[in-house]
């Protein structure tokens, strides 16, 4: 499928809305056509934003330690749909910039391998082939409630299309698959990571993804601990597919082994065990997945409401339904307004809730689309909580 454009994206929706109208019913493409639930709080006053229970009181939105064990978690429950792009200081940190990483004046980029002739890639060079690539989202495969999903985000990219940087080489006839690797020196140990993140990929899922060398976030270069001057982004797949300060590209063999980054992502990533060969693992896609990441409380008409807000994203096509449920005994519902805007990034939506009683609350998000596999959404991984007190409602 080809990346939407807002252009087409907003015609595709005056197409929903004109089929609706025409009483067809059928929405283009299976595009949900966003109902208005916003008119539940109209004319109402936000008194505040009820916390999730059950979630580490960490500090959101600056960063902490250094190098391998450096992180920054961003502020999800202050996100809206007016300013769904990070800042890159408030972009998430899964690894800090190594003290021992040289300045990035005259960075190359070795492009060797099983190749004729190796080639040394000047950062210069990529600059002049840069061009936009349009906003994606990142999500660490070790993103977790305790951490309140702080380890995702969105920017606006440009950079080069990795297959148009291959093209710089000849490959060997044996060449068959892609390592591509980044600095990874770190002056201290990591209690809790293994340097060295590289990853291979097949040449078709470099080009279906649209994966591409990142040379600028939000319209700047990259920021040291982003991975400049230049960092791979491969929509659609886990950040730790997402190689930091690229300074090697290697044609490989078919029967490559698979890399340490590979391997230690392996369950965070949904393999099958831990496979030698890279051939032997499945891509590191970002199934949909949903989580709420704000629960306002409302007083409306002398009336106590609350209003949930969350995300969607990942997948490869919008989805045609997200249903909400408030505790294991009540029922899936759908949310009352999702506004997709395409996978690349994530969409909001919102949800209108009257909670009949005080207690703790279980909230879960369900995709209704015939297969379409949401199995770390399923199994309740982005499952939040609330509690609930007499005086709240
Ligand atoms: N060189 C290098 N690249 C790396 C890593 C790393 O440790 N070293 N971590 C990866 C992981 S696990 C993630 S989630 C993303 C995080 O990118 P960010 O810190 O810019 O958000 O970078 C990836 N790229
Ligand atoms: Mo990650």
């Amino acid at each position: 499928m080809k990346p939407l454009t807002r252009r087409s994206l907003l015609r595709q929706s005056i197409l929903a809305s004109g089929a609706l109208l025409a009483g067809g019913g059928k929405f283009a493409l299976g595009w949900p056509f966003p109902q208005s639930a916003r008119d539940a709080f109209r004319g109402g006053q936000r008194l505040s934003v009820i916390d999730f229970s059950e979630e580490l009181p960490i500090d959101m939105g600056t960063k902490q330690g250094s190098e391998l064990d450096g992180r920054l978690y961003t502020d999800l429950s202050t996100l809206t749909s007016e300013a769904p792009i990070m800042p890159a200081r408030d972009f998430y940190l899964r690894t800090c910039a190594s003290n021992l990483l040289k300045s990035d004046a005259n960075w190359t980029i070795r492009l060797g391998g099983l190749v004729r002739q190796p080639v040394a890639i000047e950062f210069e060079k990529l600059k002049r082939m840069e061009k936009p690539a349009g906003v994606h989202l990142m999500e660490c495969a070790g993103n977790t409630r305790e951490f309140h999903f702080g380890l995702m985000s969105a920017a606006e990219w440009s950079g080069v299309p990795l297959s148009e940087v291959l093209q710089l080489a000849q490959a060997e006839p044996r060449a068959a698959r892609v390592l591509v690797s980044g600095f990874d020196q770190y002056q201290a140990r990591s209690t809790s990571s293994i340097p060295g993140a590289s990853w291979i990929f097949t040449t078709e899922e470099l080009a279906s993804s649209g994966a591409f060398l990142a040379t600028q976030m939000n319209g700047e270069p990259l920021t040291r601990d982003h991975g400049a001057p230049v960092r791979l982004l491969v929509p659609g797949w886990y950040g730790c597919a997402c190689i930091k300060w690229v300074d090697q590209i290697d044609w490989v063999e078919n029967d490559a082994d698979g890399t340490s980054q590979m391997q230690e992502y392996s369950a965070r990533t949904g393999q099958n065990g831990v496979p030698k060969n890279a051939m032997d693992y499945l891509p590191a896609i970002i199934e949909p997945a949903a989580t709420p990441i704000r629960i306002e409380r409302w007083l409306v008409d002398g009336k106590i409401k609350f209003r949930i807000v969350g995300i969607l994203w990942g997948g490869t096509r919008p989805v045609q339904a997200l249903e909400i449920r408030f505790n294991p005994e009540e029922d899936y519902v759908p949310v009352d307004d999702l506004r997709q805007t395409g996978n690349n990034t994530w969409s909001f939506w919102t949800y209108a809730w009257t909670p009949k009683s005080a207690g703790t609350y279980l909230i879960r998000l369900r995709v209704k689309d015939a297969g379409v596999l949401t199995k770390r959404l399923d199994s309740g991984y982005y499952l939040r909580s609330v509690d609930l007190g007499e005086g709240d409602l």
